[in-house]
């Protein structure tokens, strides 16, 4: 019996434990210079789909299992330890609808039908400092987006999109519907340029799908990333990408996300979560009282309640808001100035204020 453990554990630490003795300054400090940098991600993207030597998990292949090892590291300055993982800061999925189109609209990638809707799906994030690092698929977790309808302005060809980074909003107003192309994010708003949302693919050919479906579900996988890992608060809500559908009809998906935790400190990877477009989330205030209460609202977001002279919207009265309360001065339609509420914001709203603080 001891004699069998013992060989247990040792066959263990010969296939088990060699990667996990390595670091990830091992792995992903491929120059020994101390930092995971950027030239690591070229380093990993270059082998992505090859049998190269970033293959950490020992597949044979550099594919997305090595990618989302990696991820988490970058820019990192060594020595660093494996990341601990958490559970239950990635709270779910949210598609919203953001756009519907009466009227047909221009567009560089052919024109935008009228009846067409632009819907936007966001994770909800338990936490303000969480942060979505991925959003990938393989043929072992699937990511599938599909619908009755083609999804618009989706590719590599001119004027389409498959990344939130390949949007340019200097065409928008030659061509409207450029506005409402369908790419993916990773918590990067469209025309936002201090992020890259960059992505890989492995030999699925996801990027020329046309039609009513968008599948990463091949061997190799692949993925969007966060290639700039600025460091940014959110809001509750993190976009993940647009999606308009050429006419109304049934949108579903299934979506795999590898997000950063506890400060950047820990790792969640939460796979399989769908979504479908027959159950909605409207964002707005579900606070009854406050100035913009929204009775229609199914997920309330921080700060997006508005009570009187709370400008920054933090549930207290400071000075802070003492001073946007004086730059609104003379102002006939600011609702959150107007603390006494008589249409105009004058010498009665400053002296009430004074009275709150
Ligand atoms: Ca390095
Ligand atoms: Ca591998
Ligand atoms: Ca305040
Ligand atoms: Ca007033």
């Amino acid at each position: 019996m001891r004699s069998l453990r013992l060989a247990v554990l040792l066959l263990f630490a010969s296939i088990g434990l060699t990667s996990l003795a390595q670091t990830p300054c091992d792995w992903f400090d491929h120059n020994g210079d101390g930092f995971i940098g950027a030239n690591t991600w070229l380093y990993v993207l270059s082998q992505y789909g090859t049998a190269g030597e970033m293959d950490v998990d020992d597949s044979g292949l550099v594919d997305l299992h090595d990618l989302l090892a990696f991820i988490p590291f970058f820019q990192s300055s060594c020595p660093v330890a494996w990341r601990d993982t958490t559970e239950g800061h990635v709270l779910g999925l949210a598609l919203v609808e953001h756009a519907q189109h009466p009227a047909a609209l221009q567009g560089l990638s052919g024109e935008l039908p009228a009846g067409a809707i632009t819907y936007r799906l966001y994770a909800l994030l338990a936490d303000p400092e969480d942060r979505v690092l991925a959003l990938f698929g393989d043929d072992e977790t699937p990511l599938l987006f599909e619908t009755e309808a083609a999804f618009y302005g989706f590719g590599v060809g001119v004027g389409e999109t498959t990344a939130v980074s390949d949007y340019e909003p200097a065409f928008d107003s030659f061509f409207p519907a450029n506005a409402f192309s369908t790419w993916f994010s990773t918590g990067m708003e469209p025309g936002d340029f201090n992020g890259v949302v960059g992505h890989v693919s492995g030999d699925s050919g996801w990027a020329a799908a046309q039609g009513n479906a968008i599948a990463m579900d091949d061997a190799i996988g692949g993925a969007w990333f966060d290639s700039s890992s600025l460091p940014a608060l959110n809001n509750g809500a993190v976009l993940l990408g647009q999606f308009t559908l050429t006419e109304a009809s049934p949108f579903t998906g299934t979506v795999n996300l590898l997000a950063a935790t506890e400060g950047g400190a820990a790792i969640e990877q939460v796979e399989g979560m769908g979504f479908a477009s027959d159950e909605l989330t409207v964002f707005g205030c579900m606070e009854e009282g406050a100035l913009n209460f929204a009775p229609e609202a199914t997920w309330q977001l921080a700060g997006s309640c508005q009570f009187p002279g709370d400008f920054d919207g933090d549930g207290e009265l400071t000075v802070a808001d003492f001073m946007a309360l004086l730059a609104a001065f003379g102002c006939t339609d600011c609702l959150v100035a107007d603390v006494d509420g008589d249409g105009v914001v004058s010498v009665g709203d400053v002296l009430l204020f004074l009275t709150w603080i």
